[in-house]
């Protein structure tokens, strides 16, 4: 396995070098809308500090996270009114892994409709910017 390469895109847009359409933050975590949806409301969670993946990632790092998860998962689910909520997380490129900075997916799902393919097509950044309102405010409401 790699080191962690603080140039990565993620390491970038949490030093501010690059935009994001944020939803979350605190002390140890940041959530924002996937550019690549596979289903509207498609949101990233990833800790502040840098790790690779799951096979690197520090426990307390990994507790912080996975409750910013959970956060965010009842947020998305209420916020755009999805039925459930798939988690991916991807190891390494034959993990199916593209951006080297441990994060979780988490996605709104309705029955009967399917996901999209994973980062396959780039979002209208005016849909993220609706989508993550709703989910902030969800979140602000107490989701
Ligand atoms: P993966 O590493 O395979 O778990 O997927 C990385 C995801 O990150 C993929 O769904 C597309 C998304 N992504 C890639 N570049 C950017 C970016 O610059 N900004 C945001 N918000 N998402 C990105």
């Amino acid at each position: 396995m790699s080191a962690y390469d603080p140039n990565n895109i993620f390491a970038r847009i949490l030093r501010g070098e690059i935009p994001c359409e944020k939803v979350y933050e605190d002390a140890d975590t940041v959530a924002f809308m996937d550019v690549m949806p596979r289903a509207d409301g498609h949101v990233l969670v990833l800790p502040k500090r840098g790790a690779r993946n799951l096979l690197d990632v520090p426990p307390d790092v990994l507790s912080t996270l996975i409750l910013s998860v959970q956060k965010i998962a009842r947020a998305v689910k209420a916020g755009m009114d999805a039925e459930g909520i798939t988690v991916h997380q991807f190891n390494e490129p034959a993990g199916g892994q593209s951006v080297f900075h441990i994060h979780f997916h988490v996605i709104p799902r309705w029955d009967g409709v399917g996901l999209g393919h994973h980062a396959a097509k780039m979002a209208d950044p005016a849909d993220l910017k609706v989508h993550a309102e709703k989910i902030r405010a969800a979140l602000a409401a107490g989701a």
